[in-house]
């Protein structure tokens, strides 16, 4: 079947609370993409791609439109049989821009699900579960009200708890990391995320001074290479997130031994079909992984979840989705939704999620 017509959303995801803050950037508004691919017998695919804000990783929400704007016409009226042929059309029409791609990539998969008749997640190789841990994230907050936060989440059923540091005094971040493990002991799974936000000193400082407290630290330092110089120094399991910035970047980080993990963002790999790629690399060296976004509604969470259902339930570090953090829903029928922590895996064909047209304003391209 041809596609007939890709047209492209913007939606506007505002805040709950006001403000998520992290170690580089604090952000309050976020711009979502939306991409409807149509085929010539009337079925569309959604995608989404949504950067939490210019400056977290080198992603930007105008730059998500332009790309898709120069690739879409190539797509056009090419036959959606094969995934593969279509990366090649993409890739052929734009170098790079992987987040952008991500969102087609989603789509087509979404279009491909609802002609089989079958969930997202049986064409990326089949469900273990039908439902999937989250993680609740904090911001980087006092240490006190961290740990308030940290308990009231284990109570709401989050087996995984995201702690964000970084950006400020090492004894504010010290602090945080002691409180909400005295609140929370073994609970809960425990990270600590720096959002690039330490130096290597740093870390190595916090690593010290919280010794005995079993976290894992994702992502304390800019670049991987400062990452690379903490091992053999630090003696909590260090996990790469926005370093493992493409499907090299992950496969370096793999072979090397860089990384004992990784917060993995389906669109900064560039979609679905390259995290079948990670899942199975991180399998390989039985390597723990999250599957998430940056940000996003409810298409891309369920794209998260129907991978987040294929990985090996014992290495899965949950699916992180931004529902805490948004309000309301652009598919309020079918919403993917945390109840206790968890994440049921939509069973409907494709994605399983559908943007109400009148939560959309007309398309943008
Ligand atoms: C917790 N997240 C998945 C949400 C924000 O995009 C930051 C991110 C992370 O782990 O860095
Ligand atoms: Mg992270």
């Amino acid at each position: 079947m041809r596609i007939e017509s890709i047209k492209v959303y913007q939606v506007h995801l505002p805040v709950k609370g006001g403000a998520y803050r992290m170690a580089s950037d604090t952000v309050q508004d976020l711009d979502s993409t939306l991409v409807e691919v149509t085929t010539e017998d009337g079925l569309s695919g959604w995608g989404e791609t949504c950067p939490v804000g210019p400056v977290y990783q080198p992603q930007h929400a105008l730059g998500a439109r332009a790309a898709i704007a120069e690739i879409a016409p190539g797509l056009v009226g090419e036959d959606t049989t094969s995934m593969r042929r279509l990366a090649k059309r993409m890739d052929e029409r734009l170098n790079g821009h992987n987040y952008a791609k991500a969102a087609l990539d989603i789509a087509l998969l979404d279009l491909a699900g609802q002609r089989l008749g079958v969930p997202v997640s049986t064409l990326l190789g089949g469900a273990l579960t039908d439902r999937v841990p989250s993680y609740y994230s904090t911001i980087v907050g006092a240490p006190d009200e961290t740990a308030r936060i940290a308990v009231d989440k284990v109570k709401a059923g989050y087996p995984r708890l995201q702690i964000k540091i970084g950006g400020r005094d090492l004894e504010q971040d010290v602090a945080t990391v002691h409180k909400v493990w005295e609140a929370v002991g073994f609970t809960a799974r425990i990270a600590v995320d720096a959002n690039r936000g330490l130096t290597a000193a740093a870390a190595l400082h916090i690593d010290r001074l919280c010794q005995t407290i079993p976290f894992v630290f994702e992502q304390p330092c800019n670049t991987m290479e400062e990452v690379a110089s903490l091992k053999g120094r630090v003696t909590h399991p260090v996990y790469l997130d926005e370093s493992a910035e493409d499907l090299n970047a992950v496969l370096r980080a793999v072979s090397s031994g860089i990384a004992d993990g990784f917060g993995l963002k389906v669109t900064r790999l560039g979609g679905l079909t390259n995290m079948v790629t990670v899942r199975d690399l991180c399998a390989i060296r039985s390597l723990p992984h999250s599957c998430d976004d940056a940000w996003g509604g409810d298409v891309i969470a369920a794209a998260c979840v129907h991978l987040a259902a294929t990985v090996e339930p014992r290495r899965f570090e949950g699916a992180w989705i931004a529902q805490e953090y948004i309000e309301g829903h652009i598919d309020p029928v079918n919403p993917v939704i945390i109840e206790n922590g968890h994440i049921r895996v939509p069973q409907m064909p494709g994605l399983g999620v559908k943007p109400e047209r009148s939560r959309l304003k007309g398309p943008v391209a």
